[in-house]
């Protein structure tokens, strides 16, 4: 059984985030997502049209995700690995390097981002952002 999982925010759910996520479960056999709080994403400077609880329900409901997980730090990465047995750590090549240090633990992998979407894009095209 390979377990894989992944992080983010996934604000704004759109087809590059599921492009991701079905990458990512075709890498193994359970997929984790460690969604980002409110709270980290306060950390990480982002602000979300949905609530961690709306971005939960949205996740759970993919076919390629078997749980989600509260992603609360920048440093619970190598615990959660460790704790869930984590074969492969996936995200889009955006991180591409940031999360080498990782490579002790588990396998990472950078997939290419799906190009021309992103949740700030959607924001812009509905005016909701400058
Ligand atoms: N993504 C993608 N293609 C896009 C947009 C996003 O492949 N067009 C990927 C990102 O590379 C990331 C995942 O979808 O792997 C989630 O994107 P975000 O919600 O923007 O995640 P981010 O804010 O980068 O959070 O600790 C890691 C962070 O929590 C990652």
């Amino acid at each position: 059984m390979i377990r894989v999982i992944t992080y983010g925010t996934f604000d704004l759910l759109h087809y590059g985030h599921i492009n991701l996520l079905k990458r990512a479960k075709e890498m193994g056999d359970y997929l984790i997502v460690g969604l980002s709080t409110d709270e980290f994403n306060k950390i990480k400077g982002k602000e979300c049209y949905f609530t961690y609880e709306e971005r939960k329900k949205l996740i759970e409901a993919i076919r390629y995700v078997d749980l989600v997980i509260p992603e609360e730090s920048w440093e619970q990465k190598v615990k959660d690995i460790k704790e869930l047995k984590i074969d492969i750590l996936v995200m889009g090549d955006d991180w591409k390097g940031k999360f080498d240090y990782l490579k002790k633990y588990c396998k990472v992998i950078y997939l290419p981002r799906t190009p021309e979407i992103s949740t700030t894009q959607i924001k812009r095209n509905l005016g909701l952002m400058k």
